[in-house]
């Protein structure tokens, strides 16, 4: 099972969006794993988005991110990384096709709602960089054998 990084950036938190962003993962099937609501520093989001440091947009975004409380999470399930990209649609929301969560719930590239983490690889990585080990939750969840073969 693949885990990844999804956030609620500070203005989907505004917008009254946590409830329906968590609904899609959960009716997907995906299984929640870690979670808490928290307003991230300057400096962890610059560290958060490091690969983006020569963007011209990376100050307006690191600071847009630390503006507000953020809802972290942690997801699991059977290629989430991926999946989860296209639940989300594209960065820009004009390209996002409707059925996605940038596609049906915001309309500009720098005020996008949420996270996603990009490859296994980053998932990895933001998943430690926001979570001590001691804050995932154990649990089986029931639905676990309807869900897969
Ligand atoms: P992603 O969130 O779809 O992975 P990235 O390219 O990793 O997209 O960019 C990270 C975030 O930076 C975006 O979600 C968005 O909030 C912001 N961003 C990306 N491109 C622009 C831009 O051209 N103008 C303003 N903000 C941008
Ligand atoms: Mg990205």
């Amino acid at each position: 099972m693949e885990r990844t990084f999804i956030a609620v950036k500070p203005d989907g938190v505004q917008r009254g969006l946590c409830g329906e962003i968590i609904k899609r993962f959960e009716t997907r099937g995906y299984k929640l794993v870690a979670a808490k609501f928290v307003q991230a520093s300057e400096e962890h989001m610059k560290n958060h988005y490091l690969d983006l440091k020569d963007m011209p947009f990376y100050a307006g975004l690191c600071k847009y991110m630390s503006s507000g409380p953020i809802l972290a999470m942690v997801w699991e399930g059977e290629s989430i990384v991926k999946m989860s990209r296209m639940m989300l649609g594209e960065t820009n929301p004009a390209d996002s096709k409707p059925g996605s969560i940038r596609g049906d719930l915001c309309i500009n590239i720098g005020r996008n709602i949420i996270h996603g983490s990009d490859t296994l690889e980053n998932a990895k990585k933001e998943v430690a960089l926001w979570f001590k080990a001691e804050e995932f939750v154990t649990y089986a969840s029931c639905a676990q054998p309807w869900l897969y073969e």
